[in-house]
């Protein structure tokens, strides 16, 4: 299941699958604060990128304000034995904890990411549904502004040319294609 929509000259890709099997020059993961793995798609970024993404998670710690990446922020790391070349790690907001704030901080994670994207000059990155898991963000809000936020910042920066979902279900998938069609209407 895929579906694609033209952004200037970009494409904003939507799929549905598995993000470890993403050959895109970066994968974001749905990381927490912590840094140190976790269950669902930051559990399988890990196991399938290896030991190593956690101890470079534990190098990058030592670097943060308390060894701590908050809420709303990306960082990025190799990737190790994924075919992506990189990492990025975002903390979504906790749905129930944020309240009024949820929105803002949830798309902070989305253009956090591209900035870092566009800084080292990556082609392409695929995103899963950040915070719409274990963070109870509801995915029918944050759909759209998941998809705002990367339509505005491709039109403002008109890169990277490549922007993916890798959407765990066909449920997921047709929400967000849905919001991407009221978008872009
Ligand atoms: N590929 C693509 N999407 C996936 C995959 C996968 N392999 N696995 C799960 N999803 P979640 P969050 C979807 O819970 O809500 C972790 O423990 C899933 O169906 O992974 O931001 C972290 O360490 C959902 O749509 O992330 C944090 O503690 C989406 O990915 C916490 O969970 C996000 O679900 C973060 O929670």
């Amino acid at each position: 299941m895929q579906h694609s929509f033209a952004i200037g000259d970009s494409k904003l890709d939507l799929w549905v699958g598995d993000i470890t099997t993403q050959t895109t020059d970066a994968i974001v993961s749905a990381a927490n604060a912590l840094l140190l793995g976790g269950g669902g798609v930051d559990g399988a970024i890990h196991r399938a990128a290896g030991p190593e993404l956690l101890d470079a998670c534990k190098a990058l710690k030592k670097t943060l304000p308390g060894g701590v990446l908050r809420t709303g922020g990306a960082v990025i790391t190799p990737a190790f034995k994924l075919a992506a070349k990189h990492v990025i790690h975002c903390v979504g907001p906790i749905y129930d904890r944020e309240g009024p704030e949820a929105p803002e901080l949830l798309s902070s994670c989305y253009r956090e990411a591209l900035a870092i994207a566009r800084e080292r000059a990556l082609g392409s990155i695929t995103f899963p549904s950040i915070a719409t898991g274990v963070y109870g963000y509801p995915v029918d809000d944050a759909a759209p502004i998941a998809l705002g936020t990367v339509i505005d910042e491709l039109r403002a920066h008109g890169r990277p040319q490549l922007v993916r979902f890798s959407l765990f279900d066909a449920t997921i998938f047709n929400v967000y294609r849905r919001a991407g069609e009221a978008l872009l209407r």
